[in-house]
């Protein structure tokens, strides 16, 4: 892979350079011009001082990409969160890339315990996957952060797309620019560096990497979800809710009428049902806090925002929209996975039970069989 971007367009994110106006994209002072890679001034931002990126797509300008790919041969490489799967899904996508072959990719395994098995993931992928109708024609899982999984991805990208381009889609925050970068950094040759960052909207355009002489690799913006969590945070919190590396699943024996906190972004209420365990998911860094169900009202209400419940921490936690509540009645049998978008999930045990959940409004709570 050789990489090489078209002139004017900004080699970290796509958008098109402009000298103009240092407030709007793709601005860089005007004696950057004469370089042969140009990087706009919010890219060297994000890169030197982990600035938030804020310009962000509207999802008209998506659609359009994604028009532009149903219109032409490839393999679509559909990169997904494995710790947000749901959060991070992107629906309709089928309905756009026409009759071209979708691979699936899970992203961040790193995120996911050490024990967990792969196989029995990636078939659950498959099995998701084609409940929200989508066929891929493979599934792969990988880590851009770690390098696992790159290998199967490459030959599974060389099988798949038959010499044709291959684009590489997904939800914002997926990580697709750091997929590309570990492609190039254990594959290419030269120096091109997409820029990347933890907040959501950092591509701006798309990206054209060259593979060979007649066929490329393009990065492209993700959509974004205003309902994700990590629009509802500040920037120091959302470091916190992400996991940066592998959760702890957190096992707690519940019985009825008992509460668990996560921090203060979430509530989950144990209203009926046998004993039995919660395992939590979520972030090493959220304080998990129990206690009885006829104190949790009290409780957030006095405590949002201390110690024992946070993050957010203070004031912040009180600017979260209001909490939403979902209630939950699951049958004994089934393994089942309570999920918060974007936060994480709780396993629960096998007995039944009755679950209400509270999160902040706009924040999509849903049901899965479990994952692990
Ligand atoms: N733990 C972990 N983090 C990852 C991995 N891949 C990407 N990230 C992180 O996820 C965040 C988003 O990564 P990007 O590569 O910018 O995501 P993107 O999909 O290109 O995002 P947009 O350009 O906004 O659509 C960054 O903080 C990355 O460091 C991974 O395999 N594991
Ligand atoms: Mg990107």
């Amino acid at each position: 892979m050789e990489s090489m971007v078209e002139a004017r367009h900004c080699a970290g994110c796509g958008v098109g350079i402009q000298i103009e106006d240092p407030k709007k994209p793709g601005f860089v002072p005007s004696g950057a011009l004469a370089k042969e890679k140009i990087i706009c001034q919010r890219c060297f931002r994000i890169k030197h001082y982990n600035e938030v990126a804020q310009v962000s797509m509207d999802d008209n300008d998506f659609i359009q990409i994604l028009n532009e790919i149903g219109a032409t041969k490839a393999l679509v490489v559909k990169v997904v969160d494995i710790f947000d799967f749901n959060g991070s899904w992107l629906k309709g996508l089928h309905r756009f890339v026409g009759a071209n072959p979708i691979l699936l990719v899970g992203n961040k395994l790193d995120l996911l315990p050490k024990a967990i098995n792969t196989n029995r993931l990636v078939n659950w992928m498959k099995y998701e996957a084609k409940q929200l109708g989508l066929k891929p024609v493979d599934v792969v899982l990988c880590s851009a952060e770690k390098g696992t999984g790159i290998e199967r991805l490459v030959e599974a990208m060389s099988t798949y797309r038959k010499r044709q381009d291959v684009y590489i889609v997904g939800a914002t925050n997926v990580g697709k620019s750091s997929l590309i970068n570990r492609l190039l950094k254990e594959y290419g040759e030269g120096d091109t560096e997409l820029t990347t960052s933890r907040f959501p909207g950092t591509t701006l355009d798309m990206i054209e990497i060259p593979i060979d002489e007649k066929t490329s690799m393009f990065d492209t913006p993700g959509i974004i979800n205003r309902d994700q969590i990590v629009h509802m945070v500040s920037p120091e919190d959302l470091k916190l809710i992400s996991p940066e590396k592998a959760i702890n699943p957190k096992v707690f024996q519940l019985n009825d009428n008992q509460t668990l906190f996560l921090g203060a972004m979430a509530r989950i209420d144990f209203v009926r049902g046998d004993k039995q365990s919660f395992v939590v998911y979520a972030s090493n860094r959220i304080h998990i806090h129990r206690t009885k169900l006829e104190k949790a009202d009290e409780l957030y209400l006095t405590h949002r925002g201390t110690d024992i419940l946070s993050p957010p921490s203070g004031e912040k936690a009180s600017m979260l929209p209001p909490f939403r509540r979902a209630s939950f009645k699951i049958p004994p049998g089934e393994k089942k996975d309570i999920v918060i978008s974007g936060l994480g999930w709780i396993t629960l045990g096998t007995a039944g039970a009755w679950v209400d959940v509270y999160a902040p409004e706009g924040v999509s709570v849903l049901i899965r069989n479990s994952l692990i």
